[in-house]
């Protein structure tokens, strides 16, 4: 009995500092004059006073303060102007042992819908249902759960994101040549799909060789400390691939260190803000996203008719998403914001998230 406590006492110590971090760690954004829980509808049969969480992978990753904020026109903006309560939280590290406890405890605070971008498909999935089968709308946005969720709002095409990075540096690099990967978390459902297309389409450039695959976590020390490694173990490396906005500008910034610069090529997913230095200097020429905070407003207005049961999920049916128009539910209850835009100097000093 003694024993199997002593065993526990890490767990139950790795369990209590993360509820303590996510607890210290959440922002709080309250609109004026909601305090009903979803009780009221608008005229256009949208429930207002929702307490709805928008739980990212984790806080103080510029990509979802973007994506949440309100004053980056992100989620909470749209819930402000649905007259609904958006509150951020999550933990600070990109990991279900981070993130679970801040769904728990927003479930307990009595949230009426969970927004989720999830660090893992399945981990979060007992909570997720819990959250479900009390009612809570839980709609994920960036990175799926697909089996414990009512909605996905998938920023771009799965396959596009993927085939297109590639083609970005098969570009760059001649079609030649031992690239990398520099990832986010080895569990992230997003980078992980992402990944498999890009394997896929590796197929069709035969001089390009994938030698590893390396996990930065979201975490810009890790994300330098690995890409480090791979450059250190691969010297002819010509190219790397981050599909992550914490990965590639790390890499980029190990890259345009005087060891590797002029030798390797960066691309992936990256914030214009981010990474306008590393297009200029030539490290990073071109890249790919999204607009984030189109990512999060959407996920917010779907969030909201699904709660006021507006909509249900099923493909085929349409809702119009404020100031981004009208969407069309597709397959598997997802919703795609749209196609990705393509980053470089003619146009990347046009943007400012
Ligand atoms: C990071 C996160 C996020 C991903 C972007 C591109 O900020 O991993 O999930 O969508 O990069």
């Amino acid at each position: 009995m003694r024993a199997t406590f002593k065993r526990a006492l890490p767990v139950i110590a790795v369990l209590l500092v993360a509820s303590i971090l996510a607890a210290c760690s959440s922002s709080t954004t309250t609109t004026s004059g909601s305090s009903s829980s979803g009780s009221s509808s608008s005229s256009g049969g949208l429930k207002k006073g929702l307490k709805v969480f928008v739980i990212p992978k984790n806080l103080g990753n510029n990509y979802f303060t973007t994506a949440d904020s309100s004053k980056t026109g992100g989620a909470i903006a749209a819930l402000e102007a649905l007259g609904s309560t958006g509150t951020e939280t999550s933990g600070t590290a990109a990991t279900p042992a981070s993130q679970i406890p801040a769904i728990q405890a927003a479930i307990a605070k009595g949230a009426n819908v969970l927004i989720v971008s999830a660090t893992d498909p399945t981990a979060l999935c007992p909570t997720l249902k819990s959250a479900m089968a009390k009612g809570i709308t839980v709609v994920t946005y960036d990175s799926d759960a697909p089996t414990c969720r009512d909605l996905f709002i998938n920023q771009a095409s799965t396959s596009e994101i993927g085939t297109s990075q590639v083609d970005l540096l098969a570009k760059e690099i001649n079609s030649t040549g031992e690239i990398g990967i520099v990832s986010a978390a080895a569990t992230a459902t997003n980078q992980n799909a992402w990944i498999g297309y890009m394997k896929q389409q590796l197929a069709k450039y035969p001089n390009m060789k994938l030698v590893s695959i390396v996990y930065g976590n979201d975490d810009p020390p890790t994300a330098t400390q690995v890409t480090e490694g791979l450059l250190e173990k691969y010297p002819n490396l010509k190219g790397i691939i981050s599909p992550t906005t914490v990965g590639i500008l790390a890499a980029a910034q190990v890259v345009s260190t005087p060891k590797w610069k002029g030798k390797v090529i960066v691309t992936g997913l990256g914030t214009p803000d981010e990474m306008k230095t590393y297009v200029a200097n030539g490290v990073a020429p071109a890249f790919i996203l999204w607009n984030p905070a189109n990512l999060g407003y959407l996920a917010a207005y779907a969030a909201v008719y699904m709660a006021s049961k507006k909509i249900t999920g099923a493909a085929g049916q349409t809702f119009t998403a404020g100031k981004l128009g009208k969407y069309t539910i597709g397959p598997d209850n997802t919703v795609l914001l749209g196609p990705p835009t393509v980053f470089n100097s003619s146009n990347v000093g046009n943007f400012n998230f």
